[in-house]
């Protein structure tokens, strides 16, 4: 069985400017990780490889994030029981709206848990995971609560301009 818990995987590398969020919050927090692409629709076969060695691999979490027709999360999503994060990447023509309502819309019985468009649901696809690695883990647990009481700080120091 492989070390590596949480599973980043992406249509293209050109996902890679938003996936680069999920991967950067997963290294904040020593998650063992890995990065890769995987294309439903280019390299369909190793799709379905990677998300049916998912389980036996270890792996806690899928965060898959795809622009466009954006079937990798759900597809993905069919080929395992480990839980698949969807990140919809902001697309070139519709900015996105594509990809959420492709990867929201999952019908029932086979879910992908949608986070928001680009890189703020990048990040909180990774900040999730971490959560659900922390029901497990007590030190990650008071790890995140930090990284929580820490954003609070700094919005209560958040200063306004003057009017203008
Ligand atoms: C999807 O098509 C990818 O997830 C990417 O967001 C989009 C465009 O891919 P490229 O044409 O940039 O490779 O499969």
């Amino acid at each position: 069985m492989s070390h590596i818990q949480v599973g980043v995987v992406m249509g293209s590398s050109s996902d890679w400017d938003t996936m680069q969020h999920a991967v950067s919050i997963l290294q904040e927090f020593s998650i063992p990780h890995e990065a890769r692409v995987v294309s439903a629709h280019r390299m369909p076969d190793d799709m379905f490889a990677y998300a049916e060695a998912a389980e036996q691999r270890g792996l806690q979490a899928i965060i898959a994030g795809a622009g466009g027709a954006a079937h990798l999360p759900g597809m993905i999503a069919a080929k395992t029981i480990v839980p698949v994060l969807g990140v919809p990447v902001a697309s070139r023509h519709l900015q996105g709206v594509d990809s959420l309502h492709s990867i929201v819309q999952m019908p029932k019985g086979v879910p992908v848990a949608t986070f928001a468009i680009g890189t703020a649901g990048a990040a909180n696809a990774a900040l999730f995971a971490v959560a659900m690695l922390a029901r497990q883990n007590s030190q990650l647990a008071e790890q995140l609560s930090a990284w929580r009481a820490k954003q609070t700080q700094v919005a209560r120091e958040m200063a306004l301009p003057p009017v203008v």
